[in-house]
């Protein structure tokens, strides 16, 4: 099997009978495998709740490692909207300009940084600088605090050794707490300083709504962006004719960027508690009980994706779940795919080719199905274009 290919571990389950099954930490999990099933679930946030104990809705749970509420993805409507309209336009600011060329002189400069090096490990000396570097922009604080976000790793949550580290999560949650103490004294014009003068429900947001917000701003884009930049880097080594067609079709990059993150799915799935009996796919589920909406089974639907186990850069229908659907759609989809487009950018720009000298998967196991989602190490060597 070729390095930059991902297999699609759903495709008979959901064929079959549109669910799969498995279990987290004795919460059983049933995945919900189909597009239109998904979309479905996602929706109707009345029977399938976000707005459940703190953690739960993840998987693997963590409701063990934290009690804080992450805002706005642990609410529901209508107090759900009331906090994106709080946010929207904050995480609209990728769309500027200034945001923009931010972005790409940081993008630039780090793949300039990888040429004429022997060996390159993408996810800790590549996607990992380069995620928590554009973070800076995205929170509005100082370049240099990218350093201590590095040393933290690839997950705030979790370790090699451990995939629910609460001495981990404690990390994360003291530096929040200091970087909110020190707003409250110098306010600046960082996100943390915006929370604390914002107003909702005609009063100020709590510290605790504060760290909410904050928690899921550092924790939900973190692994996704690195497995997503890692995955990107291993296509692009094992398909140099994208590099060229994409640097001959630079309109074509809006695209590819759609199909890249359809392809790879990022975050797998995401959960719901059921708030009363119900069925999906004629299958019982018990009120209370946890369902998935499999965002990378849907994406690989047949009856929605034609050939959707291929990467078709110039994909016209692209209908794609990657980022969520309906009222929790990803708050940080627009910072998301300006990196990937900056990124594919940069690469079609200073990049002739790029070799994988040895790689490592990164496999999630859930249940009956074992999915590859990224890379656990992966060691390239970028080659320099020649009149760049
Ligand atoms: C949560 C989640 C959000 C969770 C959109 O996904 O991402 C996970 O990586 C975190 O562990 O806490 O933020």
């Amino acid at each position: 099997m070729k390095n930059s290919e991902f297999p699609d571990p759903f495709d008979k389950a959901r064929n079959e009978k549109g669910i799969g099954k498995m279990d987290d930490q004795n919460d059983p999990v049933v995945m919900v495998l189909r597009h239109k099933d998904v979309k479905e679930c996602a929706h109707n946030y009345s029977t399938f709740i976000s707005g459940a104990k703190p953690g739960r809705i993840v998987v693997p749970s963590e409701v063990h490692i934290r009690d804080t509420r992450q805002i706005p993805f642990e609410v529901d409507p209508p107090v759900h909207k009331e906090y994106r309209d709080l946010l929207e336009d904050w995480f609209r600011r990728p769309f500027q300009k200034e945001y923009h060329e931010n972005l790409s002189k940081q993008i630039d400069r780090i793949v300039e940084d990888m040429l004429g090096r022997d060996a390159v490990e993408v996810v800790t000396e590549f996607a990992l600088p380069l995620q928590s570097r554009a973070l800076t922009l995205l929170i509005n604080v100082p370049f240099e605090e990218a350093e201590t976000w590095i040393s933290w790793g690839t997950h705030v949550f979790r370790s090699d050794d451990n995939p629910l580290d609460k001495t981990k999560a404690n990390v994360l949650y003291d530096y929040l707490n200091q970087q909110i103490e020190n707003a409250t004294e110098n306010p600046g014009e960082d996100l943390y300083s915006v929370l604390l003068n914002s107003e909702f429900q005609g009063r100020k947001l709590t510290k605790e709504e504060i760290n909410g917000i904050m928690i899921l701003t550092f924790a939900g884009g973190r692994d996704t962006i690195i497995n997503m930049v890692t995955n990107t880097i291993a296509y692009l080594a094992e398909h140099p004719e994208s590099i060229e067609r994409l640097r001959n079709e630079p309109k074509l990059i809006h695209k590819a960027t759609e199909e890249l993150v359809r392809f790879f799915s990022p975050l797998t799935h995401m959960g719901r508690v059921v708030s009363q009996d119900t069925t999906v796919c004629e299958h019982a589920i018990k009120h209370n009980s946890r369902i998935s909406l499999c965002w990378a089974s849907a994406n690989r639907d047949a009856s929605v994706f034609e050939n959707p186990d291929q990467v078709m850069l110039d994909r016209k229908q692209n209908p794609h779940v990657a980022f969520g659907w309906s009222h929790h759609q990803c708050l940080g989809a627009h910072h998301s795919r300006k990196i990937l487009k900056i990124l594919i950018k940069s690469i079609t720009e200073k990049i002739q080719s790029i070799q994988i000298l040895d790689c490592e998967e990164k496999v999630e196991h859930l249940g009956e199905f074992d999915r590859k989602v990224g890379f656990e190490k992966i060691n390239v060597k970028f080659r320099k274009r020649q009149n760049s």
